[in-house]
């Protein structure tokens, strides 16, 4: 039986225009095909069928307008008549993810039940201290007989009852100064330690070579040798032990090295017969191929590195929607779940960064148990101590538990196991707690005698204790991270761990084994030349079997293949499936959707206005029928969806949430309401601008670490990009992100009320800095789906490693038809768009780019019609794109003076037509002053050097003096200065205008 599809509630819109039919009578839809699309002032919707069935009567048009209720077409077989509506909580068949058993490193086997827990240090406070042991015994008769859970839940319900009494409890952020697992749940490493020492210890010395051979050649060329040997343990265990990588069964683990202990992995792929002599003696001399990069750096060694993490606070924010991400792709079955982990090393100091800890809340809702930090204390910076007064493991301890993260403590290495088993007061514990990170660095500054004084010292019972202890066994006292049975225990219940986020807080000593040139001492971070002394020290430390004339020529050493350090070294990877860190990509192309996709915006749209952030969104709304595109699109928005139009998506494609959706939204009647889905396609990230580029980031990259080509589109208020995320775009370009970032309500005049801290500019120039970014800043919606189909078919389908910017503006107005032929001037930066040759003698070519172009058209008309000016109207899609284009060409002739000119494509363009240059933008003069050099011609640029304000468009672009009469009047002056014509015409026209000449030039307003 036939039945209505009508419009379902579209919320407080009414007569809403009906812009796209989708359907003709005789097509066969499924549930939720879309019908026809409606379009607000504001956003665009898709209508989707109730039901599956054939269409007979279409009952509207293109232009007809609708609201709530009004029938749009009639269904066969309908079963329901009214507006579709999905259970919030259902998830479709189709996209169940593919959930494989995960995979775990095979030698991983359960954590042991911890036994004991330890008894409270002796409290002054304590009154009773035999009652006092009553607890502390009964508690550990729980665990003893009937485990560790029961104890836990006894322990909650004593709490539960306290806070019901009105106690004050104990802050609980943070445990004792020890180590989180005991020395009875540690699982031991299956390795053989003594091939592992002499690997660890070959690793060091060739690290530490390469950074002072380095230096003799020019101590321009820096380096680091005190961060990674204080890391080398936590490398190597990880190395040796748990790091999968990439091959064609396993999709890898992913690993966010430290960026300056770069030289350790460097040194370690030497052992590994994948970077020669040569190579390493070329660190950090990059010029001349070959050398190798200062730190993780894709763009430079694009087969090696990964991720670029020496920008300190980037690479965990990166590493946290790394996993995010892959969580995502997981839940949206594009990716098998396979127990991949995403590690990232991080040093204490690194962790100041706001960006650091800035996501860690994100890490811990998300249950991003695929997510493991390592942060290596070290108690150093740069220039001292972290926390000098606190204890850093503690202050880092308190943030991660309690944004509700499994935080694993690594303080002490296995030398102090006994020493703390026969601390039966507590007394051990306590003094480890009061002492501070200053002490503690000083201490392994210092030695053995001085730490029996100062440390055990303050307590005759702690004295006693270590009293047959020699100073060289107590300097011998080990800390967690040089340990690596306490590394390996770590790493495994890591491994091991359900449910949220990991953090390893491992304590180590900066520069390790450097002795008197730079162990645990304020200068150890700048340390790169080591003298004879030095290195013969560090030599004996490790016992590195080199000659003293091998030492003193600084020869790096490598035992023969055969050896079993190498066959060790190589058998373990071959375990775990292959080296790290490598960068490769075996992903599969898109197909760029074909140009009918974007048929419509080839048109002109008459009457009806729009902006070009809304052409935008209606030309994704296209994509998204393309099956090619569609799943692979990865919308991103950082809380401005409803801002930008973009809320009909929220239905469409749903908003990704790993739990689904666990309540029913307040607008669940209305069609664009806010669903959230376990495989909901946009990323919605909160008014997070760096999560959302970390998103993008991992998204346009998915290509390498997983093999799976993406379009992540990251639509913001253009002034909180590249301003606000610069180091993070930076990054993305080292990292080789492929996809679009479009700066939404662009412009400085254009997004008009909003004032100083949002009009926007400048981003351009910000964005044309990096290198491989392409940014365009089009009026036109045809420019915008010329320009989107190109960078689909150039990353996505072509692979080429460069990404996007483009801004879209919020202006409305009509959007004429493409001119023909103009794509490759679209693409390369500028067209004709139009000659008004009718009347005059004198011609002034009109340069416009973004909404100020239409200005520019307007001046053009008035300039023709009141003073006789002829002009050309030259539509400049990307200023940016020009300037790189002349600059190749000037470079080329630069340097070829006996061959033939070249010219520019500005010049080419512009050569031949007659008059002075006027270009005009909604952004600073630099911008398009940068294609100055290439036109030849007299050049005068307009634009909105100064802060921004709020007021209307009209008033804003008059103080900007990029309004049609300022463009206008200068034009005029312009070409009065020329001596095209006389000077009493532009005088007479800034009367006209009332331009006032003693404004202040707007910068000084
Ligand atoms: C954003 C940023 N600011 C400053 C630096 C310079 N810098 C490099 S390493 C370093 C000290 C790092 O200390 P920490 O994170 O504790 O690492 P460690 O070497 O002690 O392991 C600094 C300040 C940087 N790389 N990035
Ligand atoms: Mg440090």
């Amino acid at each position: 039986m036939a039945q209505n599809i009508s419009v379902p509630d579209i919320g407080d819109f009414k007569d809403v225009e009906v812009i796209e039919v989708l359907v003709k009578p005789g097509d066969k839809v499924n549930k939720n095909d879309p019908i026809v699309t409606i379009e607000s002032d504001k956003s665009s919707i898709e209508i989707p069928s109730p039901s599956s069935g054939e269409i007979k009567d279409l009952k509207v048009k293109i232009g007809d307008k609708v609201s709530e209720g009004s029938v749009l077409a009639t269904i066969e077989n309908s079963q329901v008549a009214s507006a579709p509506k999905e259970e919030p909580k259902k998830e479709s068949k189709e996209s169940k993810p593919v959930i494989e058993k995960s995979k775990t490193n095979g030698n991983l086997t359960p954590v042991k039940q911890v036994k004991k827990n330890f008894a409270e240090p002796a409290s002054k406070d304590d009154i009773d201290p035999i009652e006092t042991n009553e607890w502390i015994e009964s508690l550990n008769s729980v665990i003893d007989n009937d485990g560790a859970s029961r104890a836990s839940y006894l322990l909650n319900k004593v709490i539960d009852q306290a806070y019901k009494s009105g106690l004050v409890l104990p802050d609980t952020r943070t445990t004792p100064y020890i180590n989180t697992i005991p020395p009875e749940a540690e699982v031991k490493s299956p390795g053989d330690q003594n091939i592992e020492k002499k690997i660890r210890a070959y690793i060091r010395w060739n690290a530490a070579a390469m950074v002072v051979k380095a230096n003799k050649k020019s101590s321009e060329l820096g380096g680091h040798i005190g961060t990674f040997a204080s890391a080398a343990t936590l490398y190597d265990v990880g190395m040796n032990h748990f790091w999968r990588a990439k091959n064609n069964k396993f999709g890898g683990d992913l690993i966010y090295f430290q960026g300056h202990s770069a030289p350790g992995m460097y040194a370690r792929a030497f052992l590994e017969g994948r970077l020669s002599v040569k190579q390493l003696d070329g660190f950090r001399q990059e010029v001349n191929k070959g050398g190798l990069s200062s730190y993780p750096h894709p763009w430079l060694m694009p087969n090696f590195w990964q991720f670029p993490t020496v920008s300190m606070g980037l690479g965990p924010i990166m590493g946290i929607y790394q996993a995010r991400f892959l969580k995502y792709l997981i839940n949206r079955g594009l990716v098998k779940d396979e127990g991949r982990k995403i590690w990232v090393f991080l040093g204490d100091g690194e962790m100041d960064e706001p960006e650091s800890l800035g996501a860690i809340g994100l890490a811990a809702r998300e249950k991003l148990d695929n997510l493991i930090f390592v942060i290596n204390c070290n108690l150093q910076r740069l220039d001292g101590p972290v926390r000098g007064n606190g204890k850093i493991i503690q202050e880092l301890e308190g943030s991660f538990r309690g944004t509700g993260w499994n935080v694993i403590k690594v303080i002490w290495g296995s030398y102090w196991d006994q020493l703390l088993a026969k601390d039966k007061t507590g007394l051990l514990v306590k003094r480890m707690n009061e002492c501070v990170d200053g002490e503690y660095q000083a201490f392994k500054a210092k030695g053995g005698s001085y730490v029996r004084e100062k440390f055990f010292g303050k307590y005759p019972e702690l004295k006693e204790l270590i009293s047959s202890m020699t100073d060289k066994d107590i300097w011998r006292l080990n800390r967690g991270g040089h340990d690596p049975h306490k590394v390996y225990a770590a790493y495994h219940a890591a491994m091991q761990h359900k449910g949220s986020p990991t953090v390893i807080l491992a304590k180590t000593i900066k520069g390790y084994g450097m002795g008197k040139s730079g162990e645990s001492i304020n200068t150890t971070h700048q340390q790169k030349k080591l003298d004879e002394k030095d290195l013969l020290y560090y030599r004996d430390r490790f016992g590195v079997p080199l000659t003293d004339k091998q030492v003193k020529n600084i020869e790096y050493y490598k035992p023969k293949e055969d050896s079993e350090e190498i066959k060790y070294l190589k058998d373990k990877r071959l375990k775990l499936g292959g080296f790290i860190p490598e960068r490769t990509s075996f992903a599969r192309q898109i197909k760029a959707p074909p140009k009918d996709i974007f048929e419509a915006f080839m048109k002109s749209t008459g009457k009806k206005e729009m902006s070009t952030t809304m052409a935008l969104v209606r030309m994704l709304t296209a994509l998204l029928r393309d099956k090619n595109v569609s799943p692979r699109l990865v919308p991103i928005i950082p809380d401005e969806a409803r801002t930008f139009g973009m809320e009909g998506f929220f239905q469409k494609i749903g908003i990704y949430a790993h739990e689904g959706q666990k309540y029913e939204p307040v607008d669940s009647e209305q069609l664009s309401s806010y669903r959230e889905d376990k495989s909901g396609q946009v990323l919605e990230e909160g008014i997070n601008e760096s999560g959302a580029m970390s998103s993008w980031i991992a998204a346009g990259t998915s290509y390498t670490n997983h093999d799976l080509e993406m379009i992540p589109i990251y639509i913001f208020y253009s002034m909180f990009g590249f301003q606000r995320v610069g180091d993070l775009a930076w990054a993305a370009g080292d990292s080789q992100t492929r996809g679009f970032l479009i700066g939404a309500t662009a412009g400085r005049t254009t997004l008009a009320g909003e004032g100083l801290q949002h009009q926007d500019g400048h981003s351009h120039l910000l964005s044309s800095n990096i290198p491989n970014c392409v940014s365009y800043d089009p009026t036109f919606a045809y420019e915008m789906a010329v320009i989107l189909r190109d960078g689909i078919k150039r990353m996505h389908e072509k692979k080429e490693n460069i990404f996007y910017y483009i801004t879209a503006m919020n202006e409305n107005y009509s959007h004429p038809e493409k001119p023909k032929g103009c794509e490759d001037g679209i693409i390369k930066g500028m067209y004709l768009l139009r000659e008004n040759n009718n009347k005059g003698k004198t011609k002034i070519q009109l340069l416009g780019s973004g909404t100020i172009l239409r200005e520019v058209m307007s001046a053009a008309e008035i300039l023709s019609k009141e003073y006789g000016v002829d002009s050309d109207i030259w539509s400049v899609t990307s200023f940016n794109e020009l300037r790189k284009d002349g600059m190749k060409t000037e470079r080329w002739n630069l340097l070829n003076p006996n061959e033939k000119r070249r010219k520019s494509y500005v010049e080419k363009c512009l050569e031949k037509r007659d008059g002075p240059i006027i270009a005009a933008s909604d952004y600073t003069r630099s911008f398009s002053d940068q294609i100055r050099p290439y036109t030849q011609k007299a050049f005068y640029s307009l634009g909105t050097d100064g802060y921004g304000r709020s007021d209307t468009r009209k008033n804003l672009r008059k103080f900007f003096e990029v309004d049609k009469e300022h463009i206008v009047a200068y034009t005029l002056s312009a070409l009065a200065k020329e001596q095209l014509i006389a000077t009493t015409e532009a005088e007479k026209a800034i009367k006209k205008f009332k331009i006032d000449k003693n404004k202040e030039f707007p910068t000084n307003l």
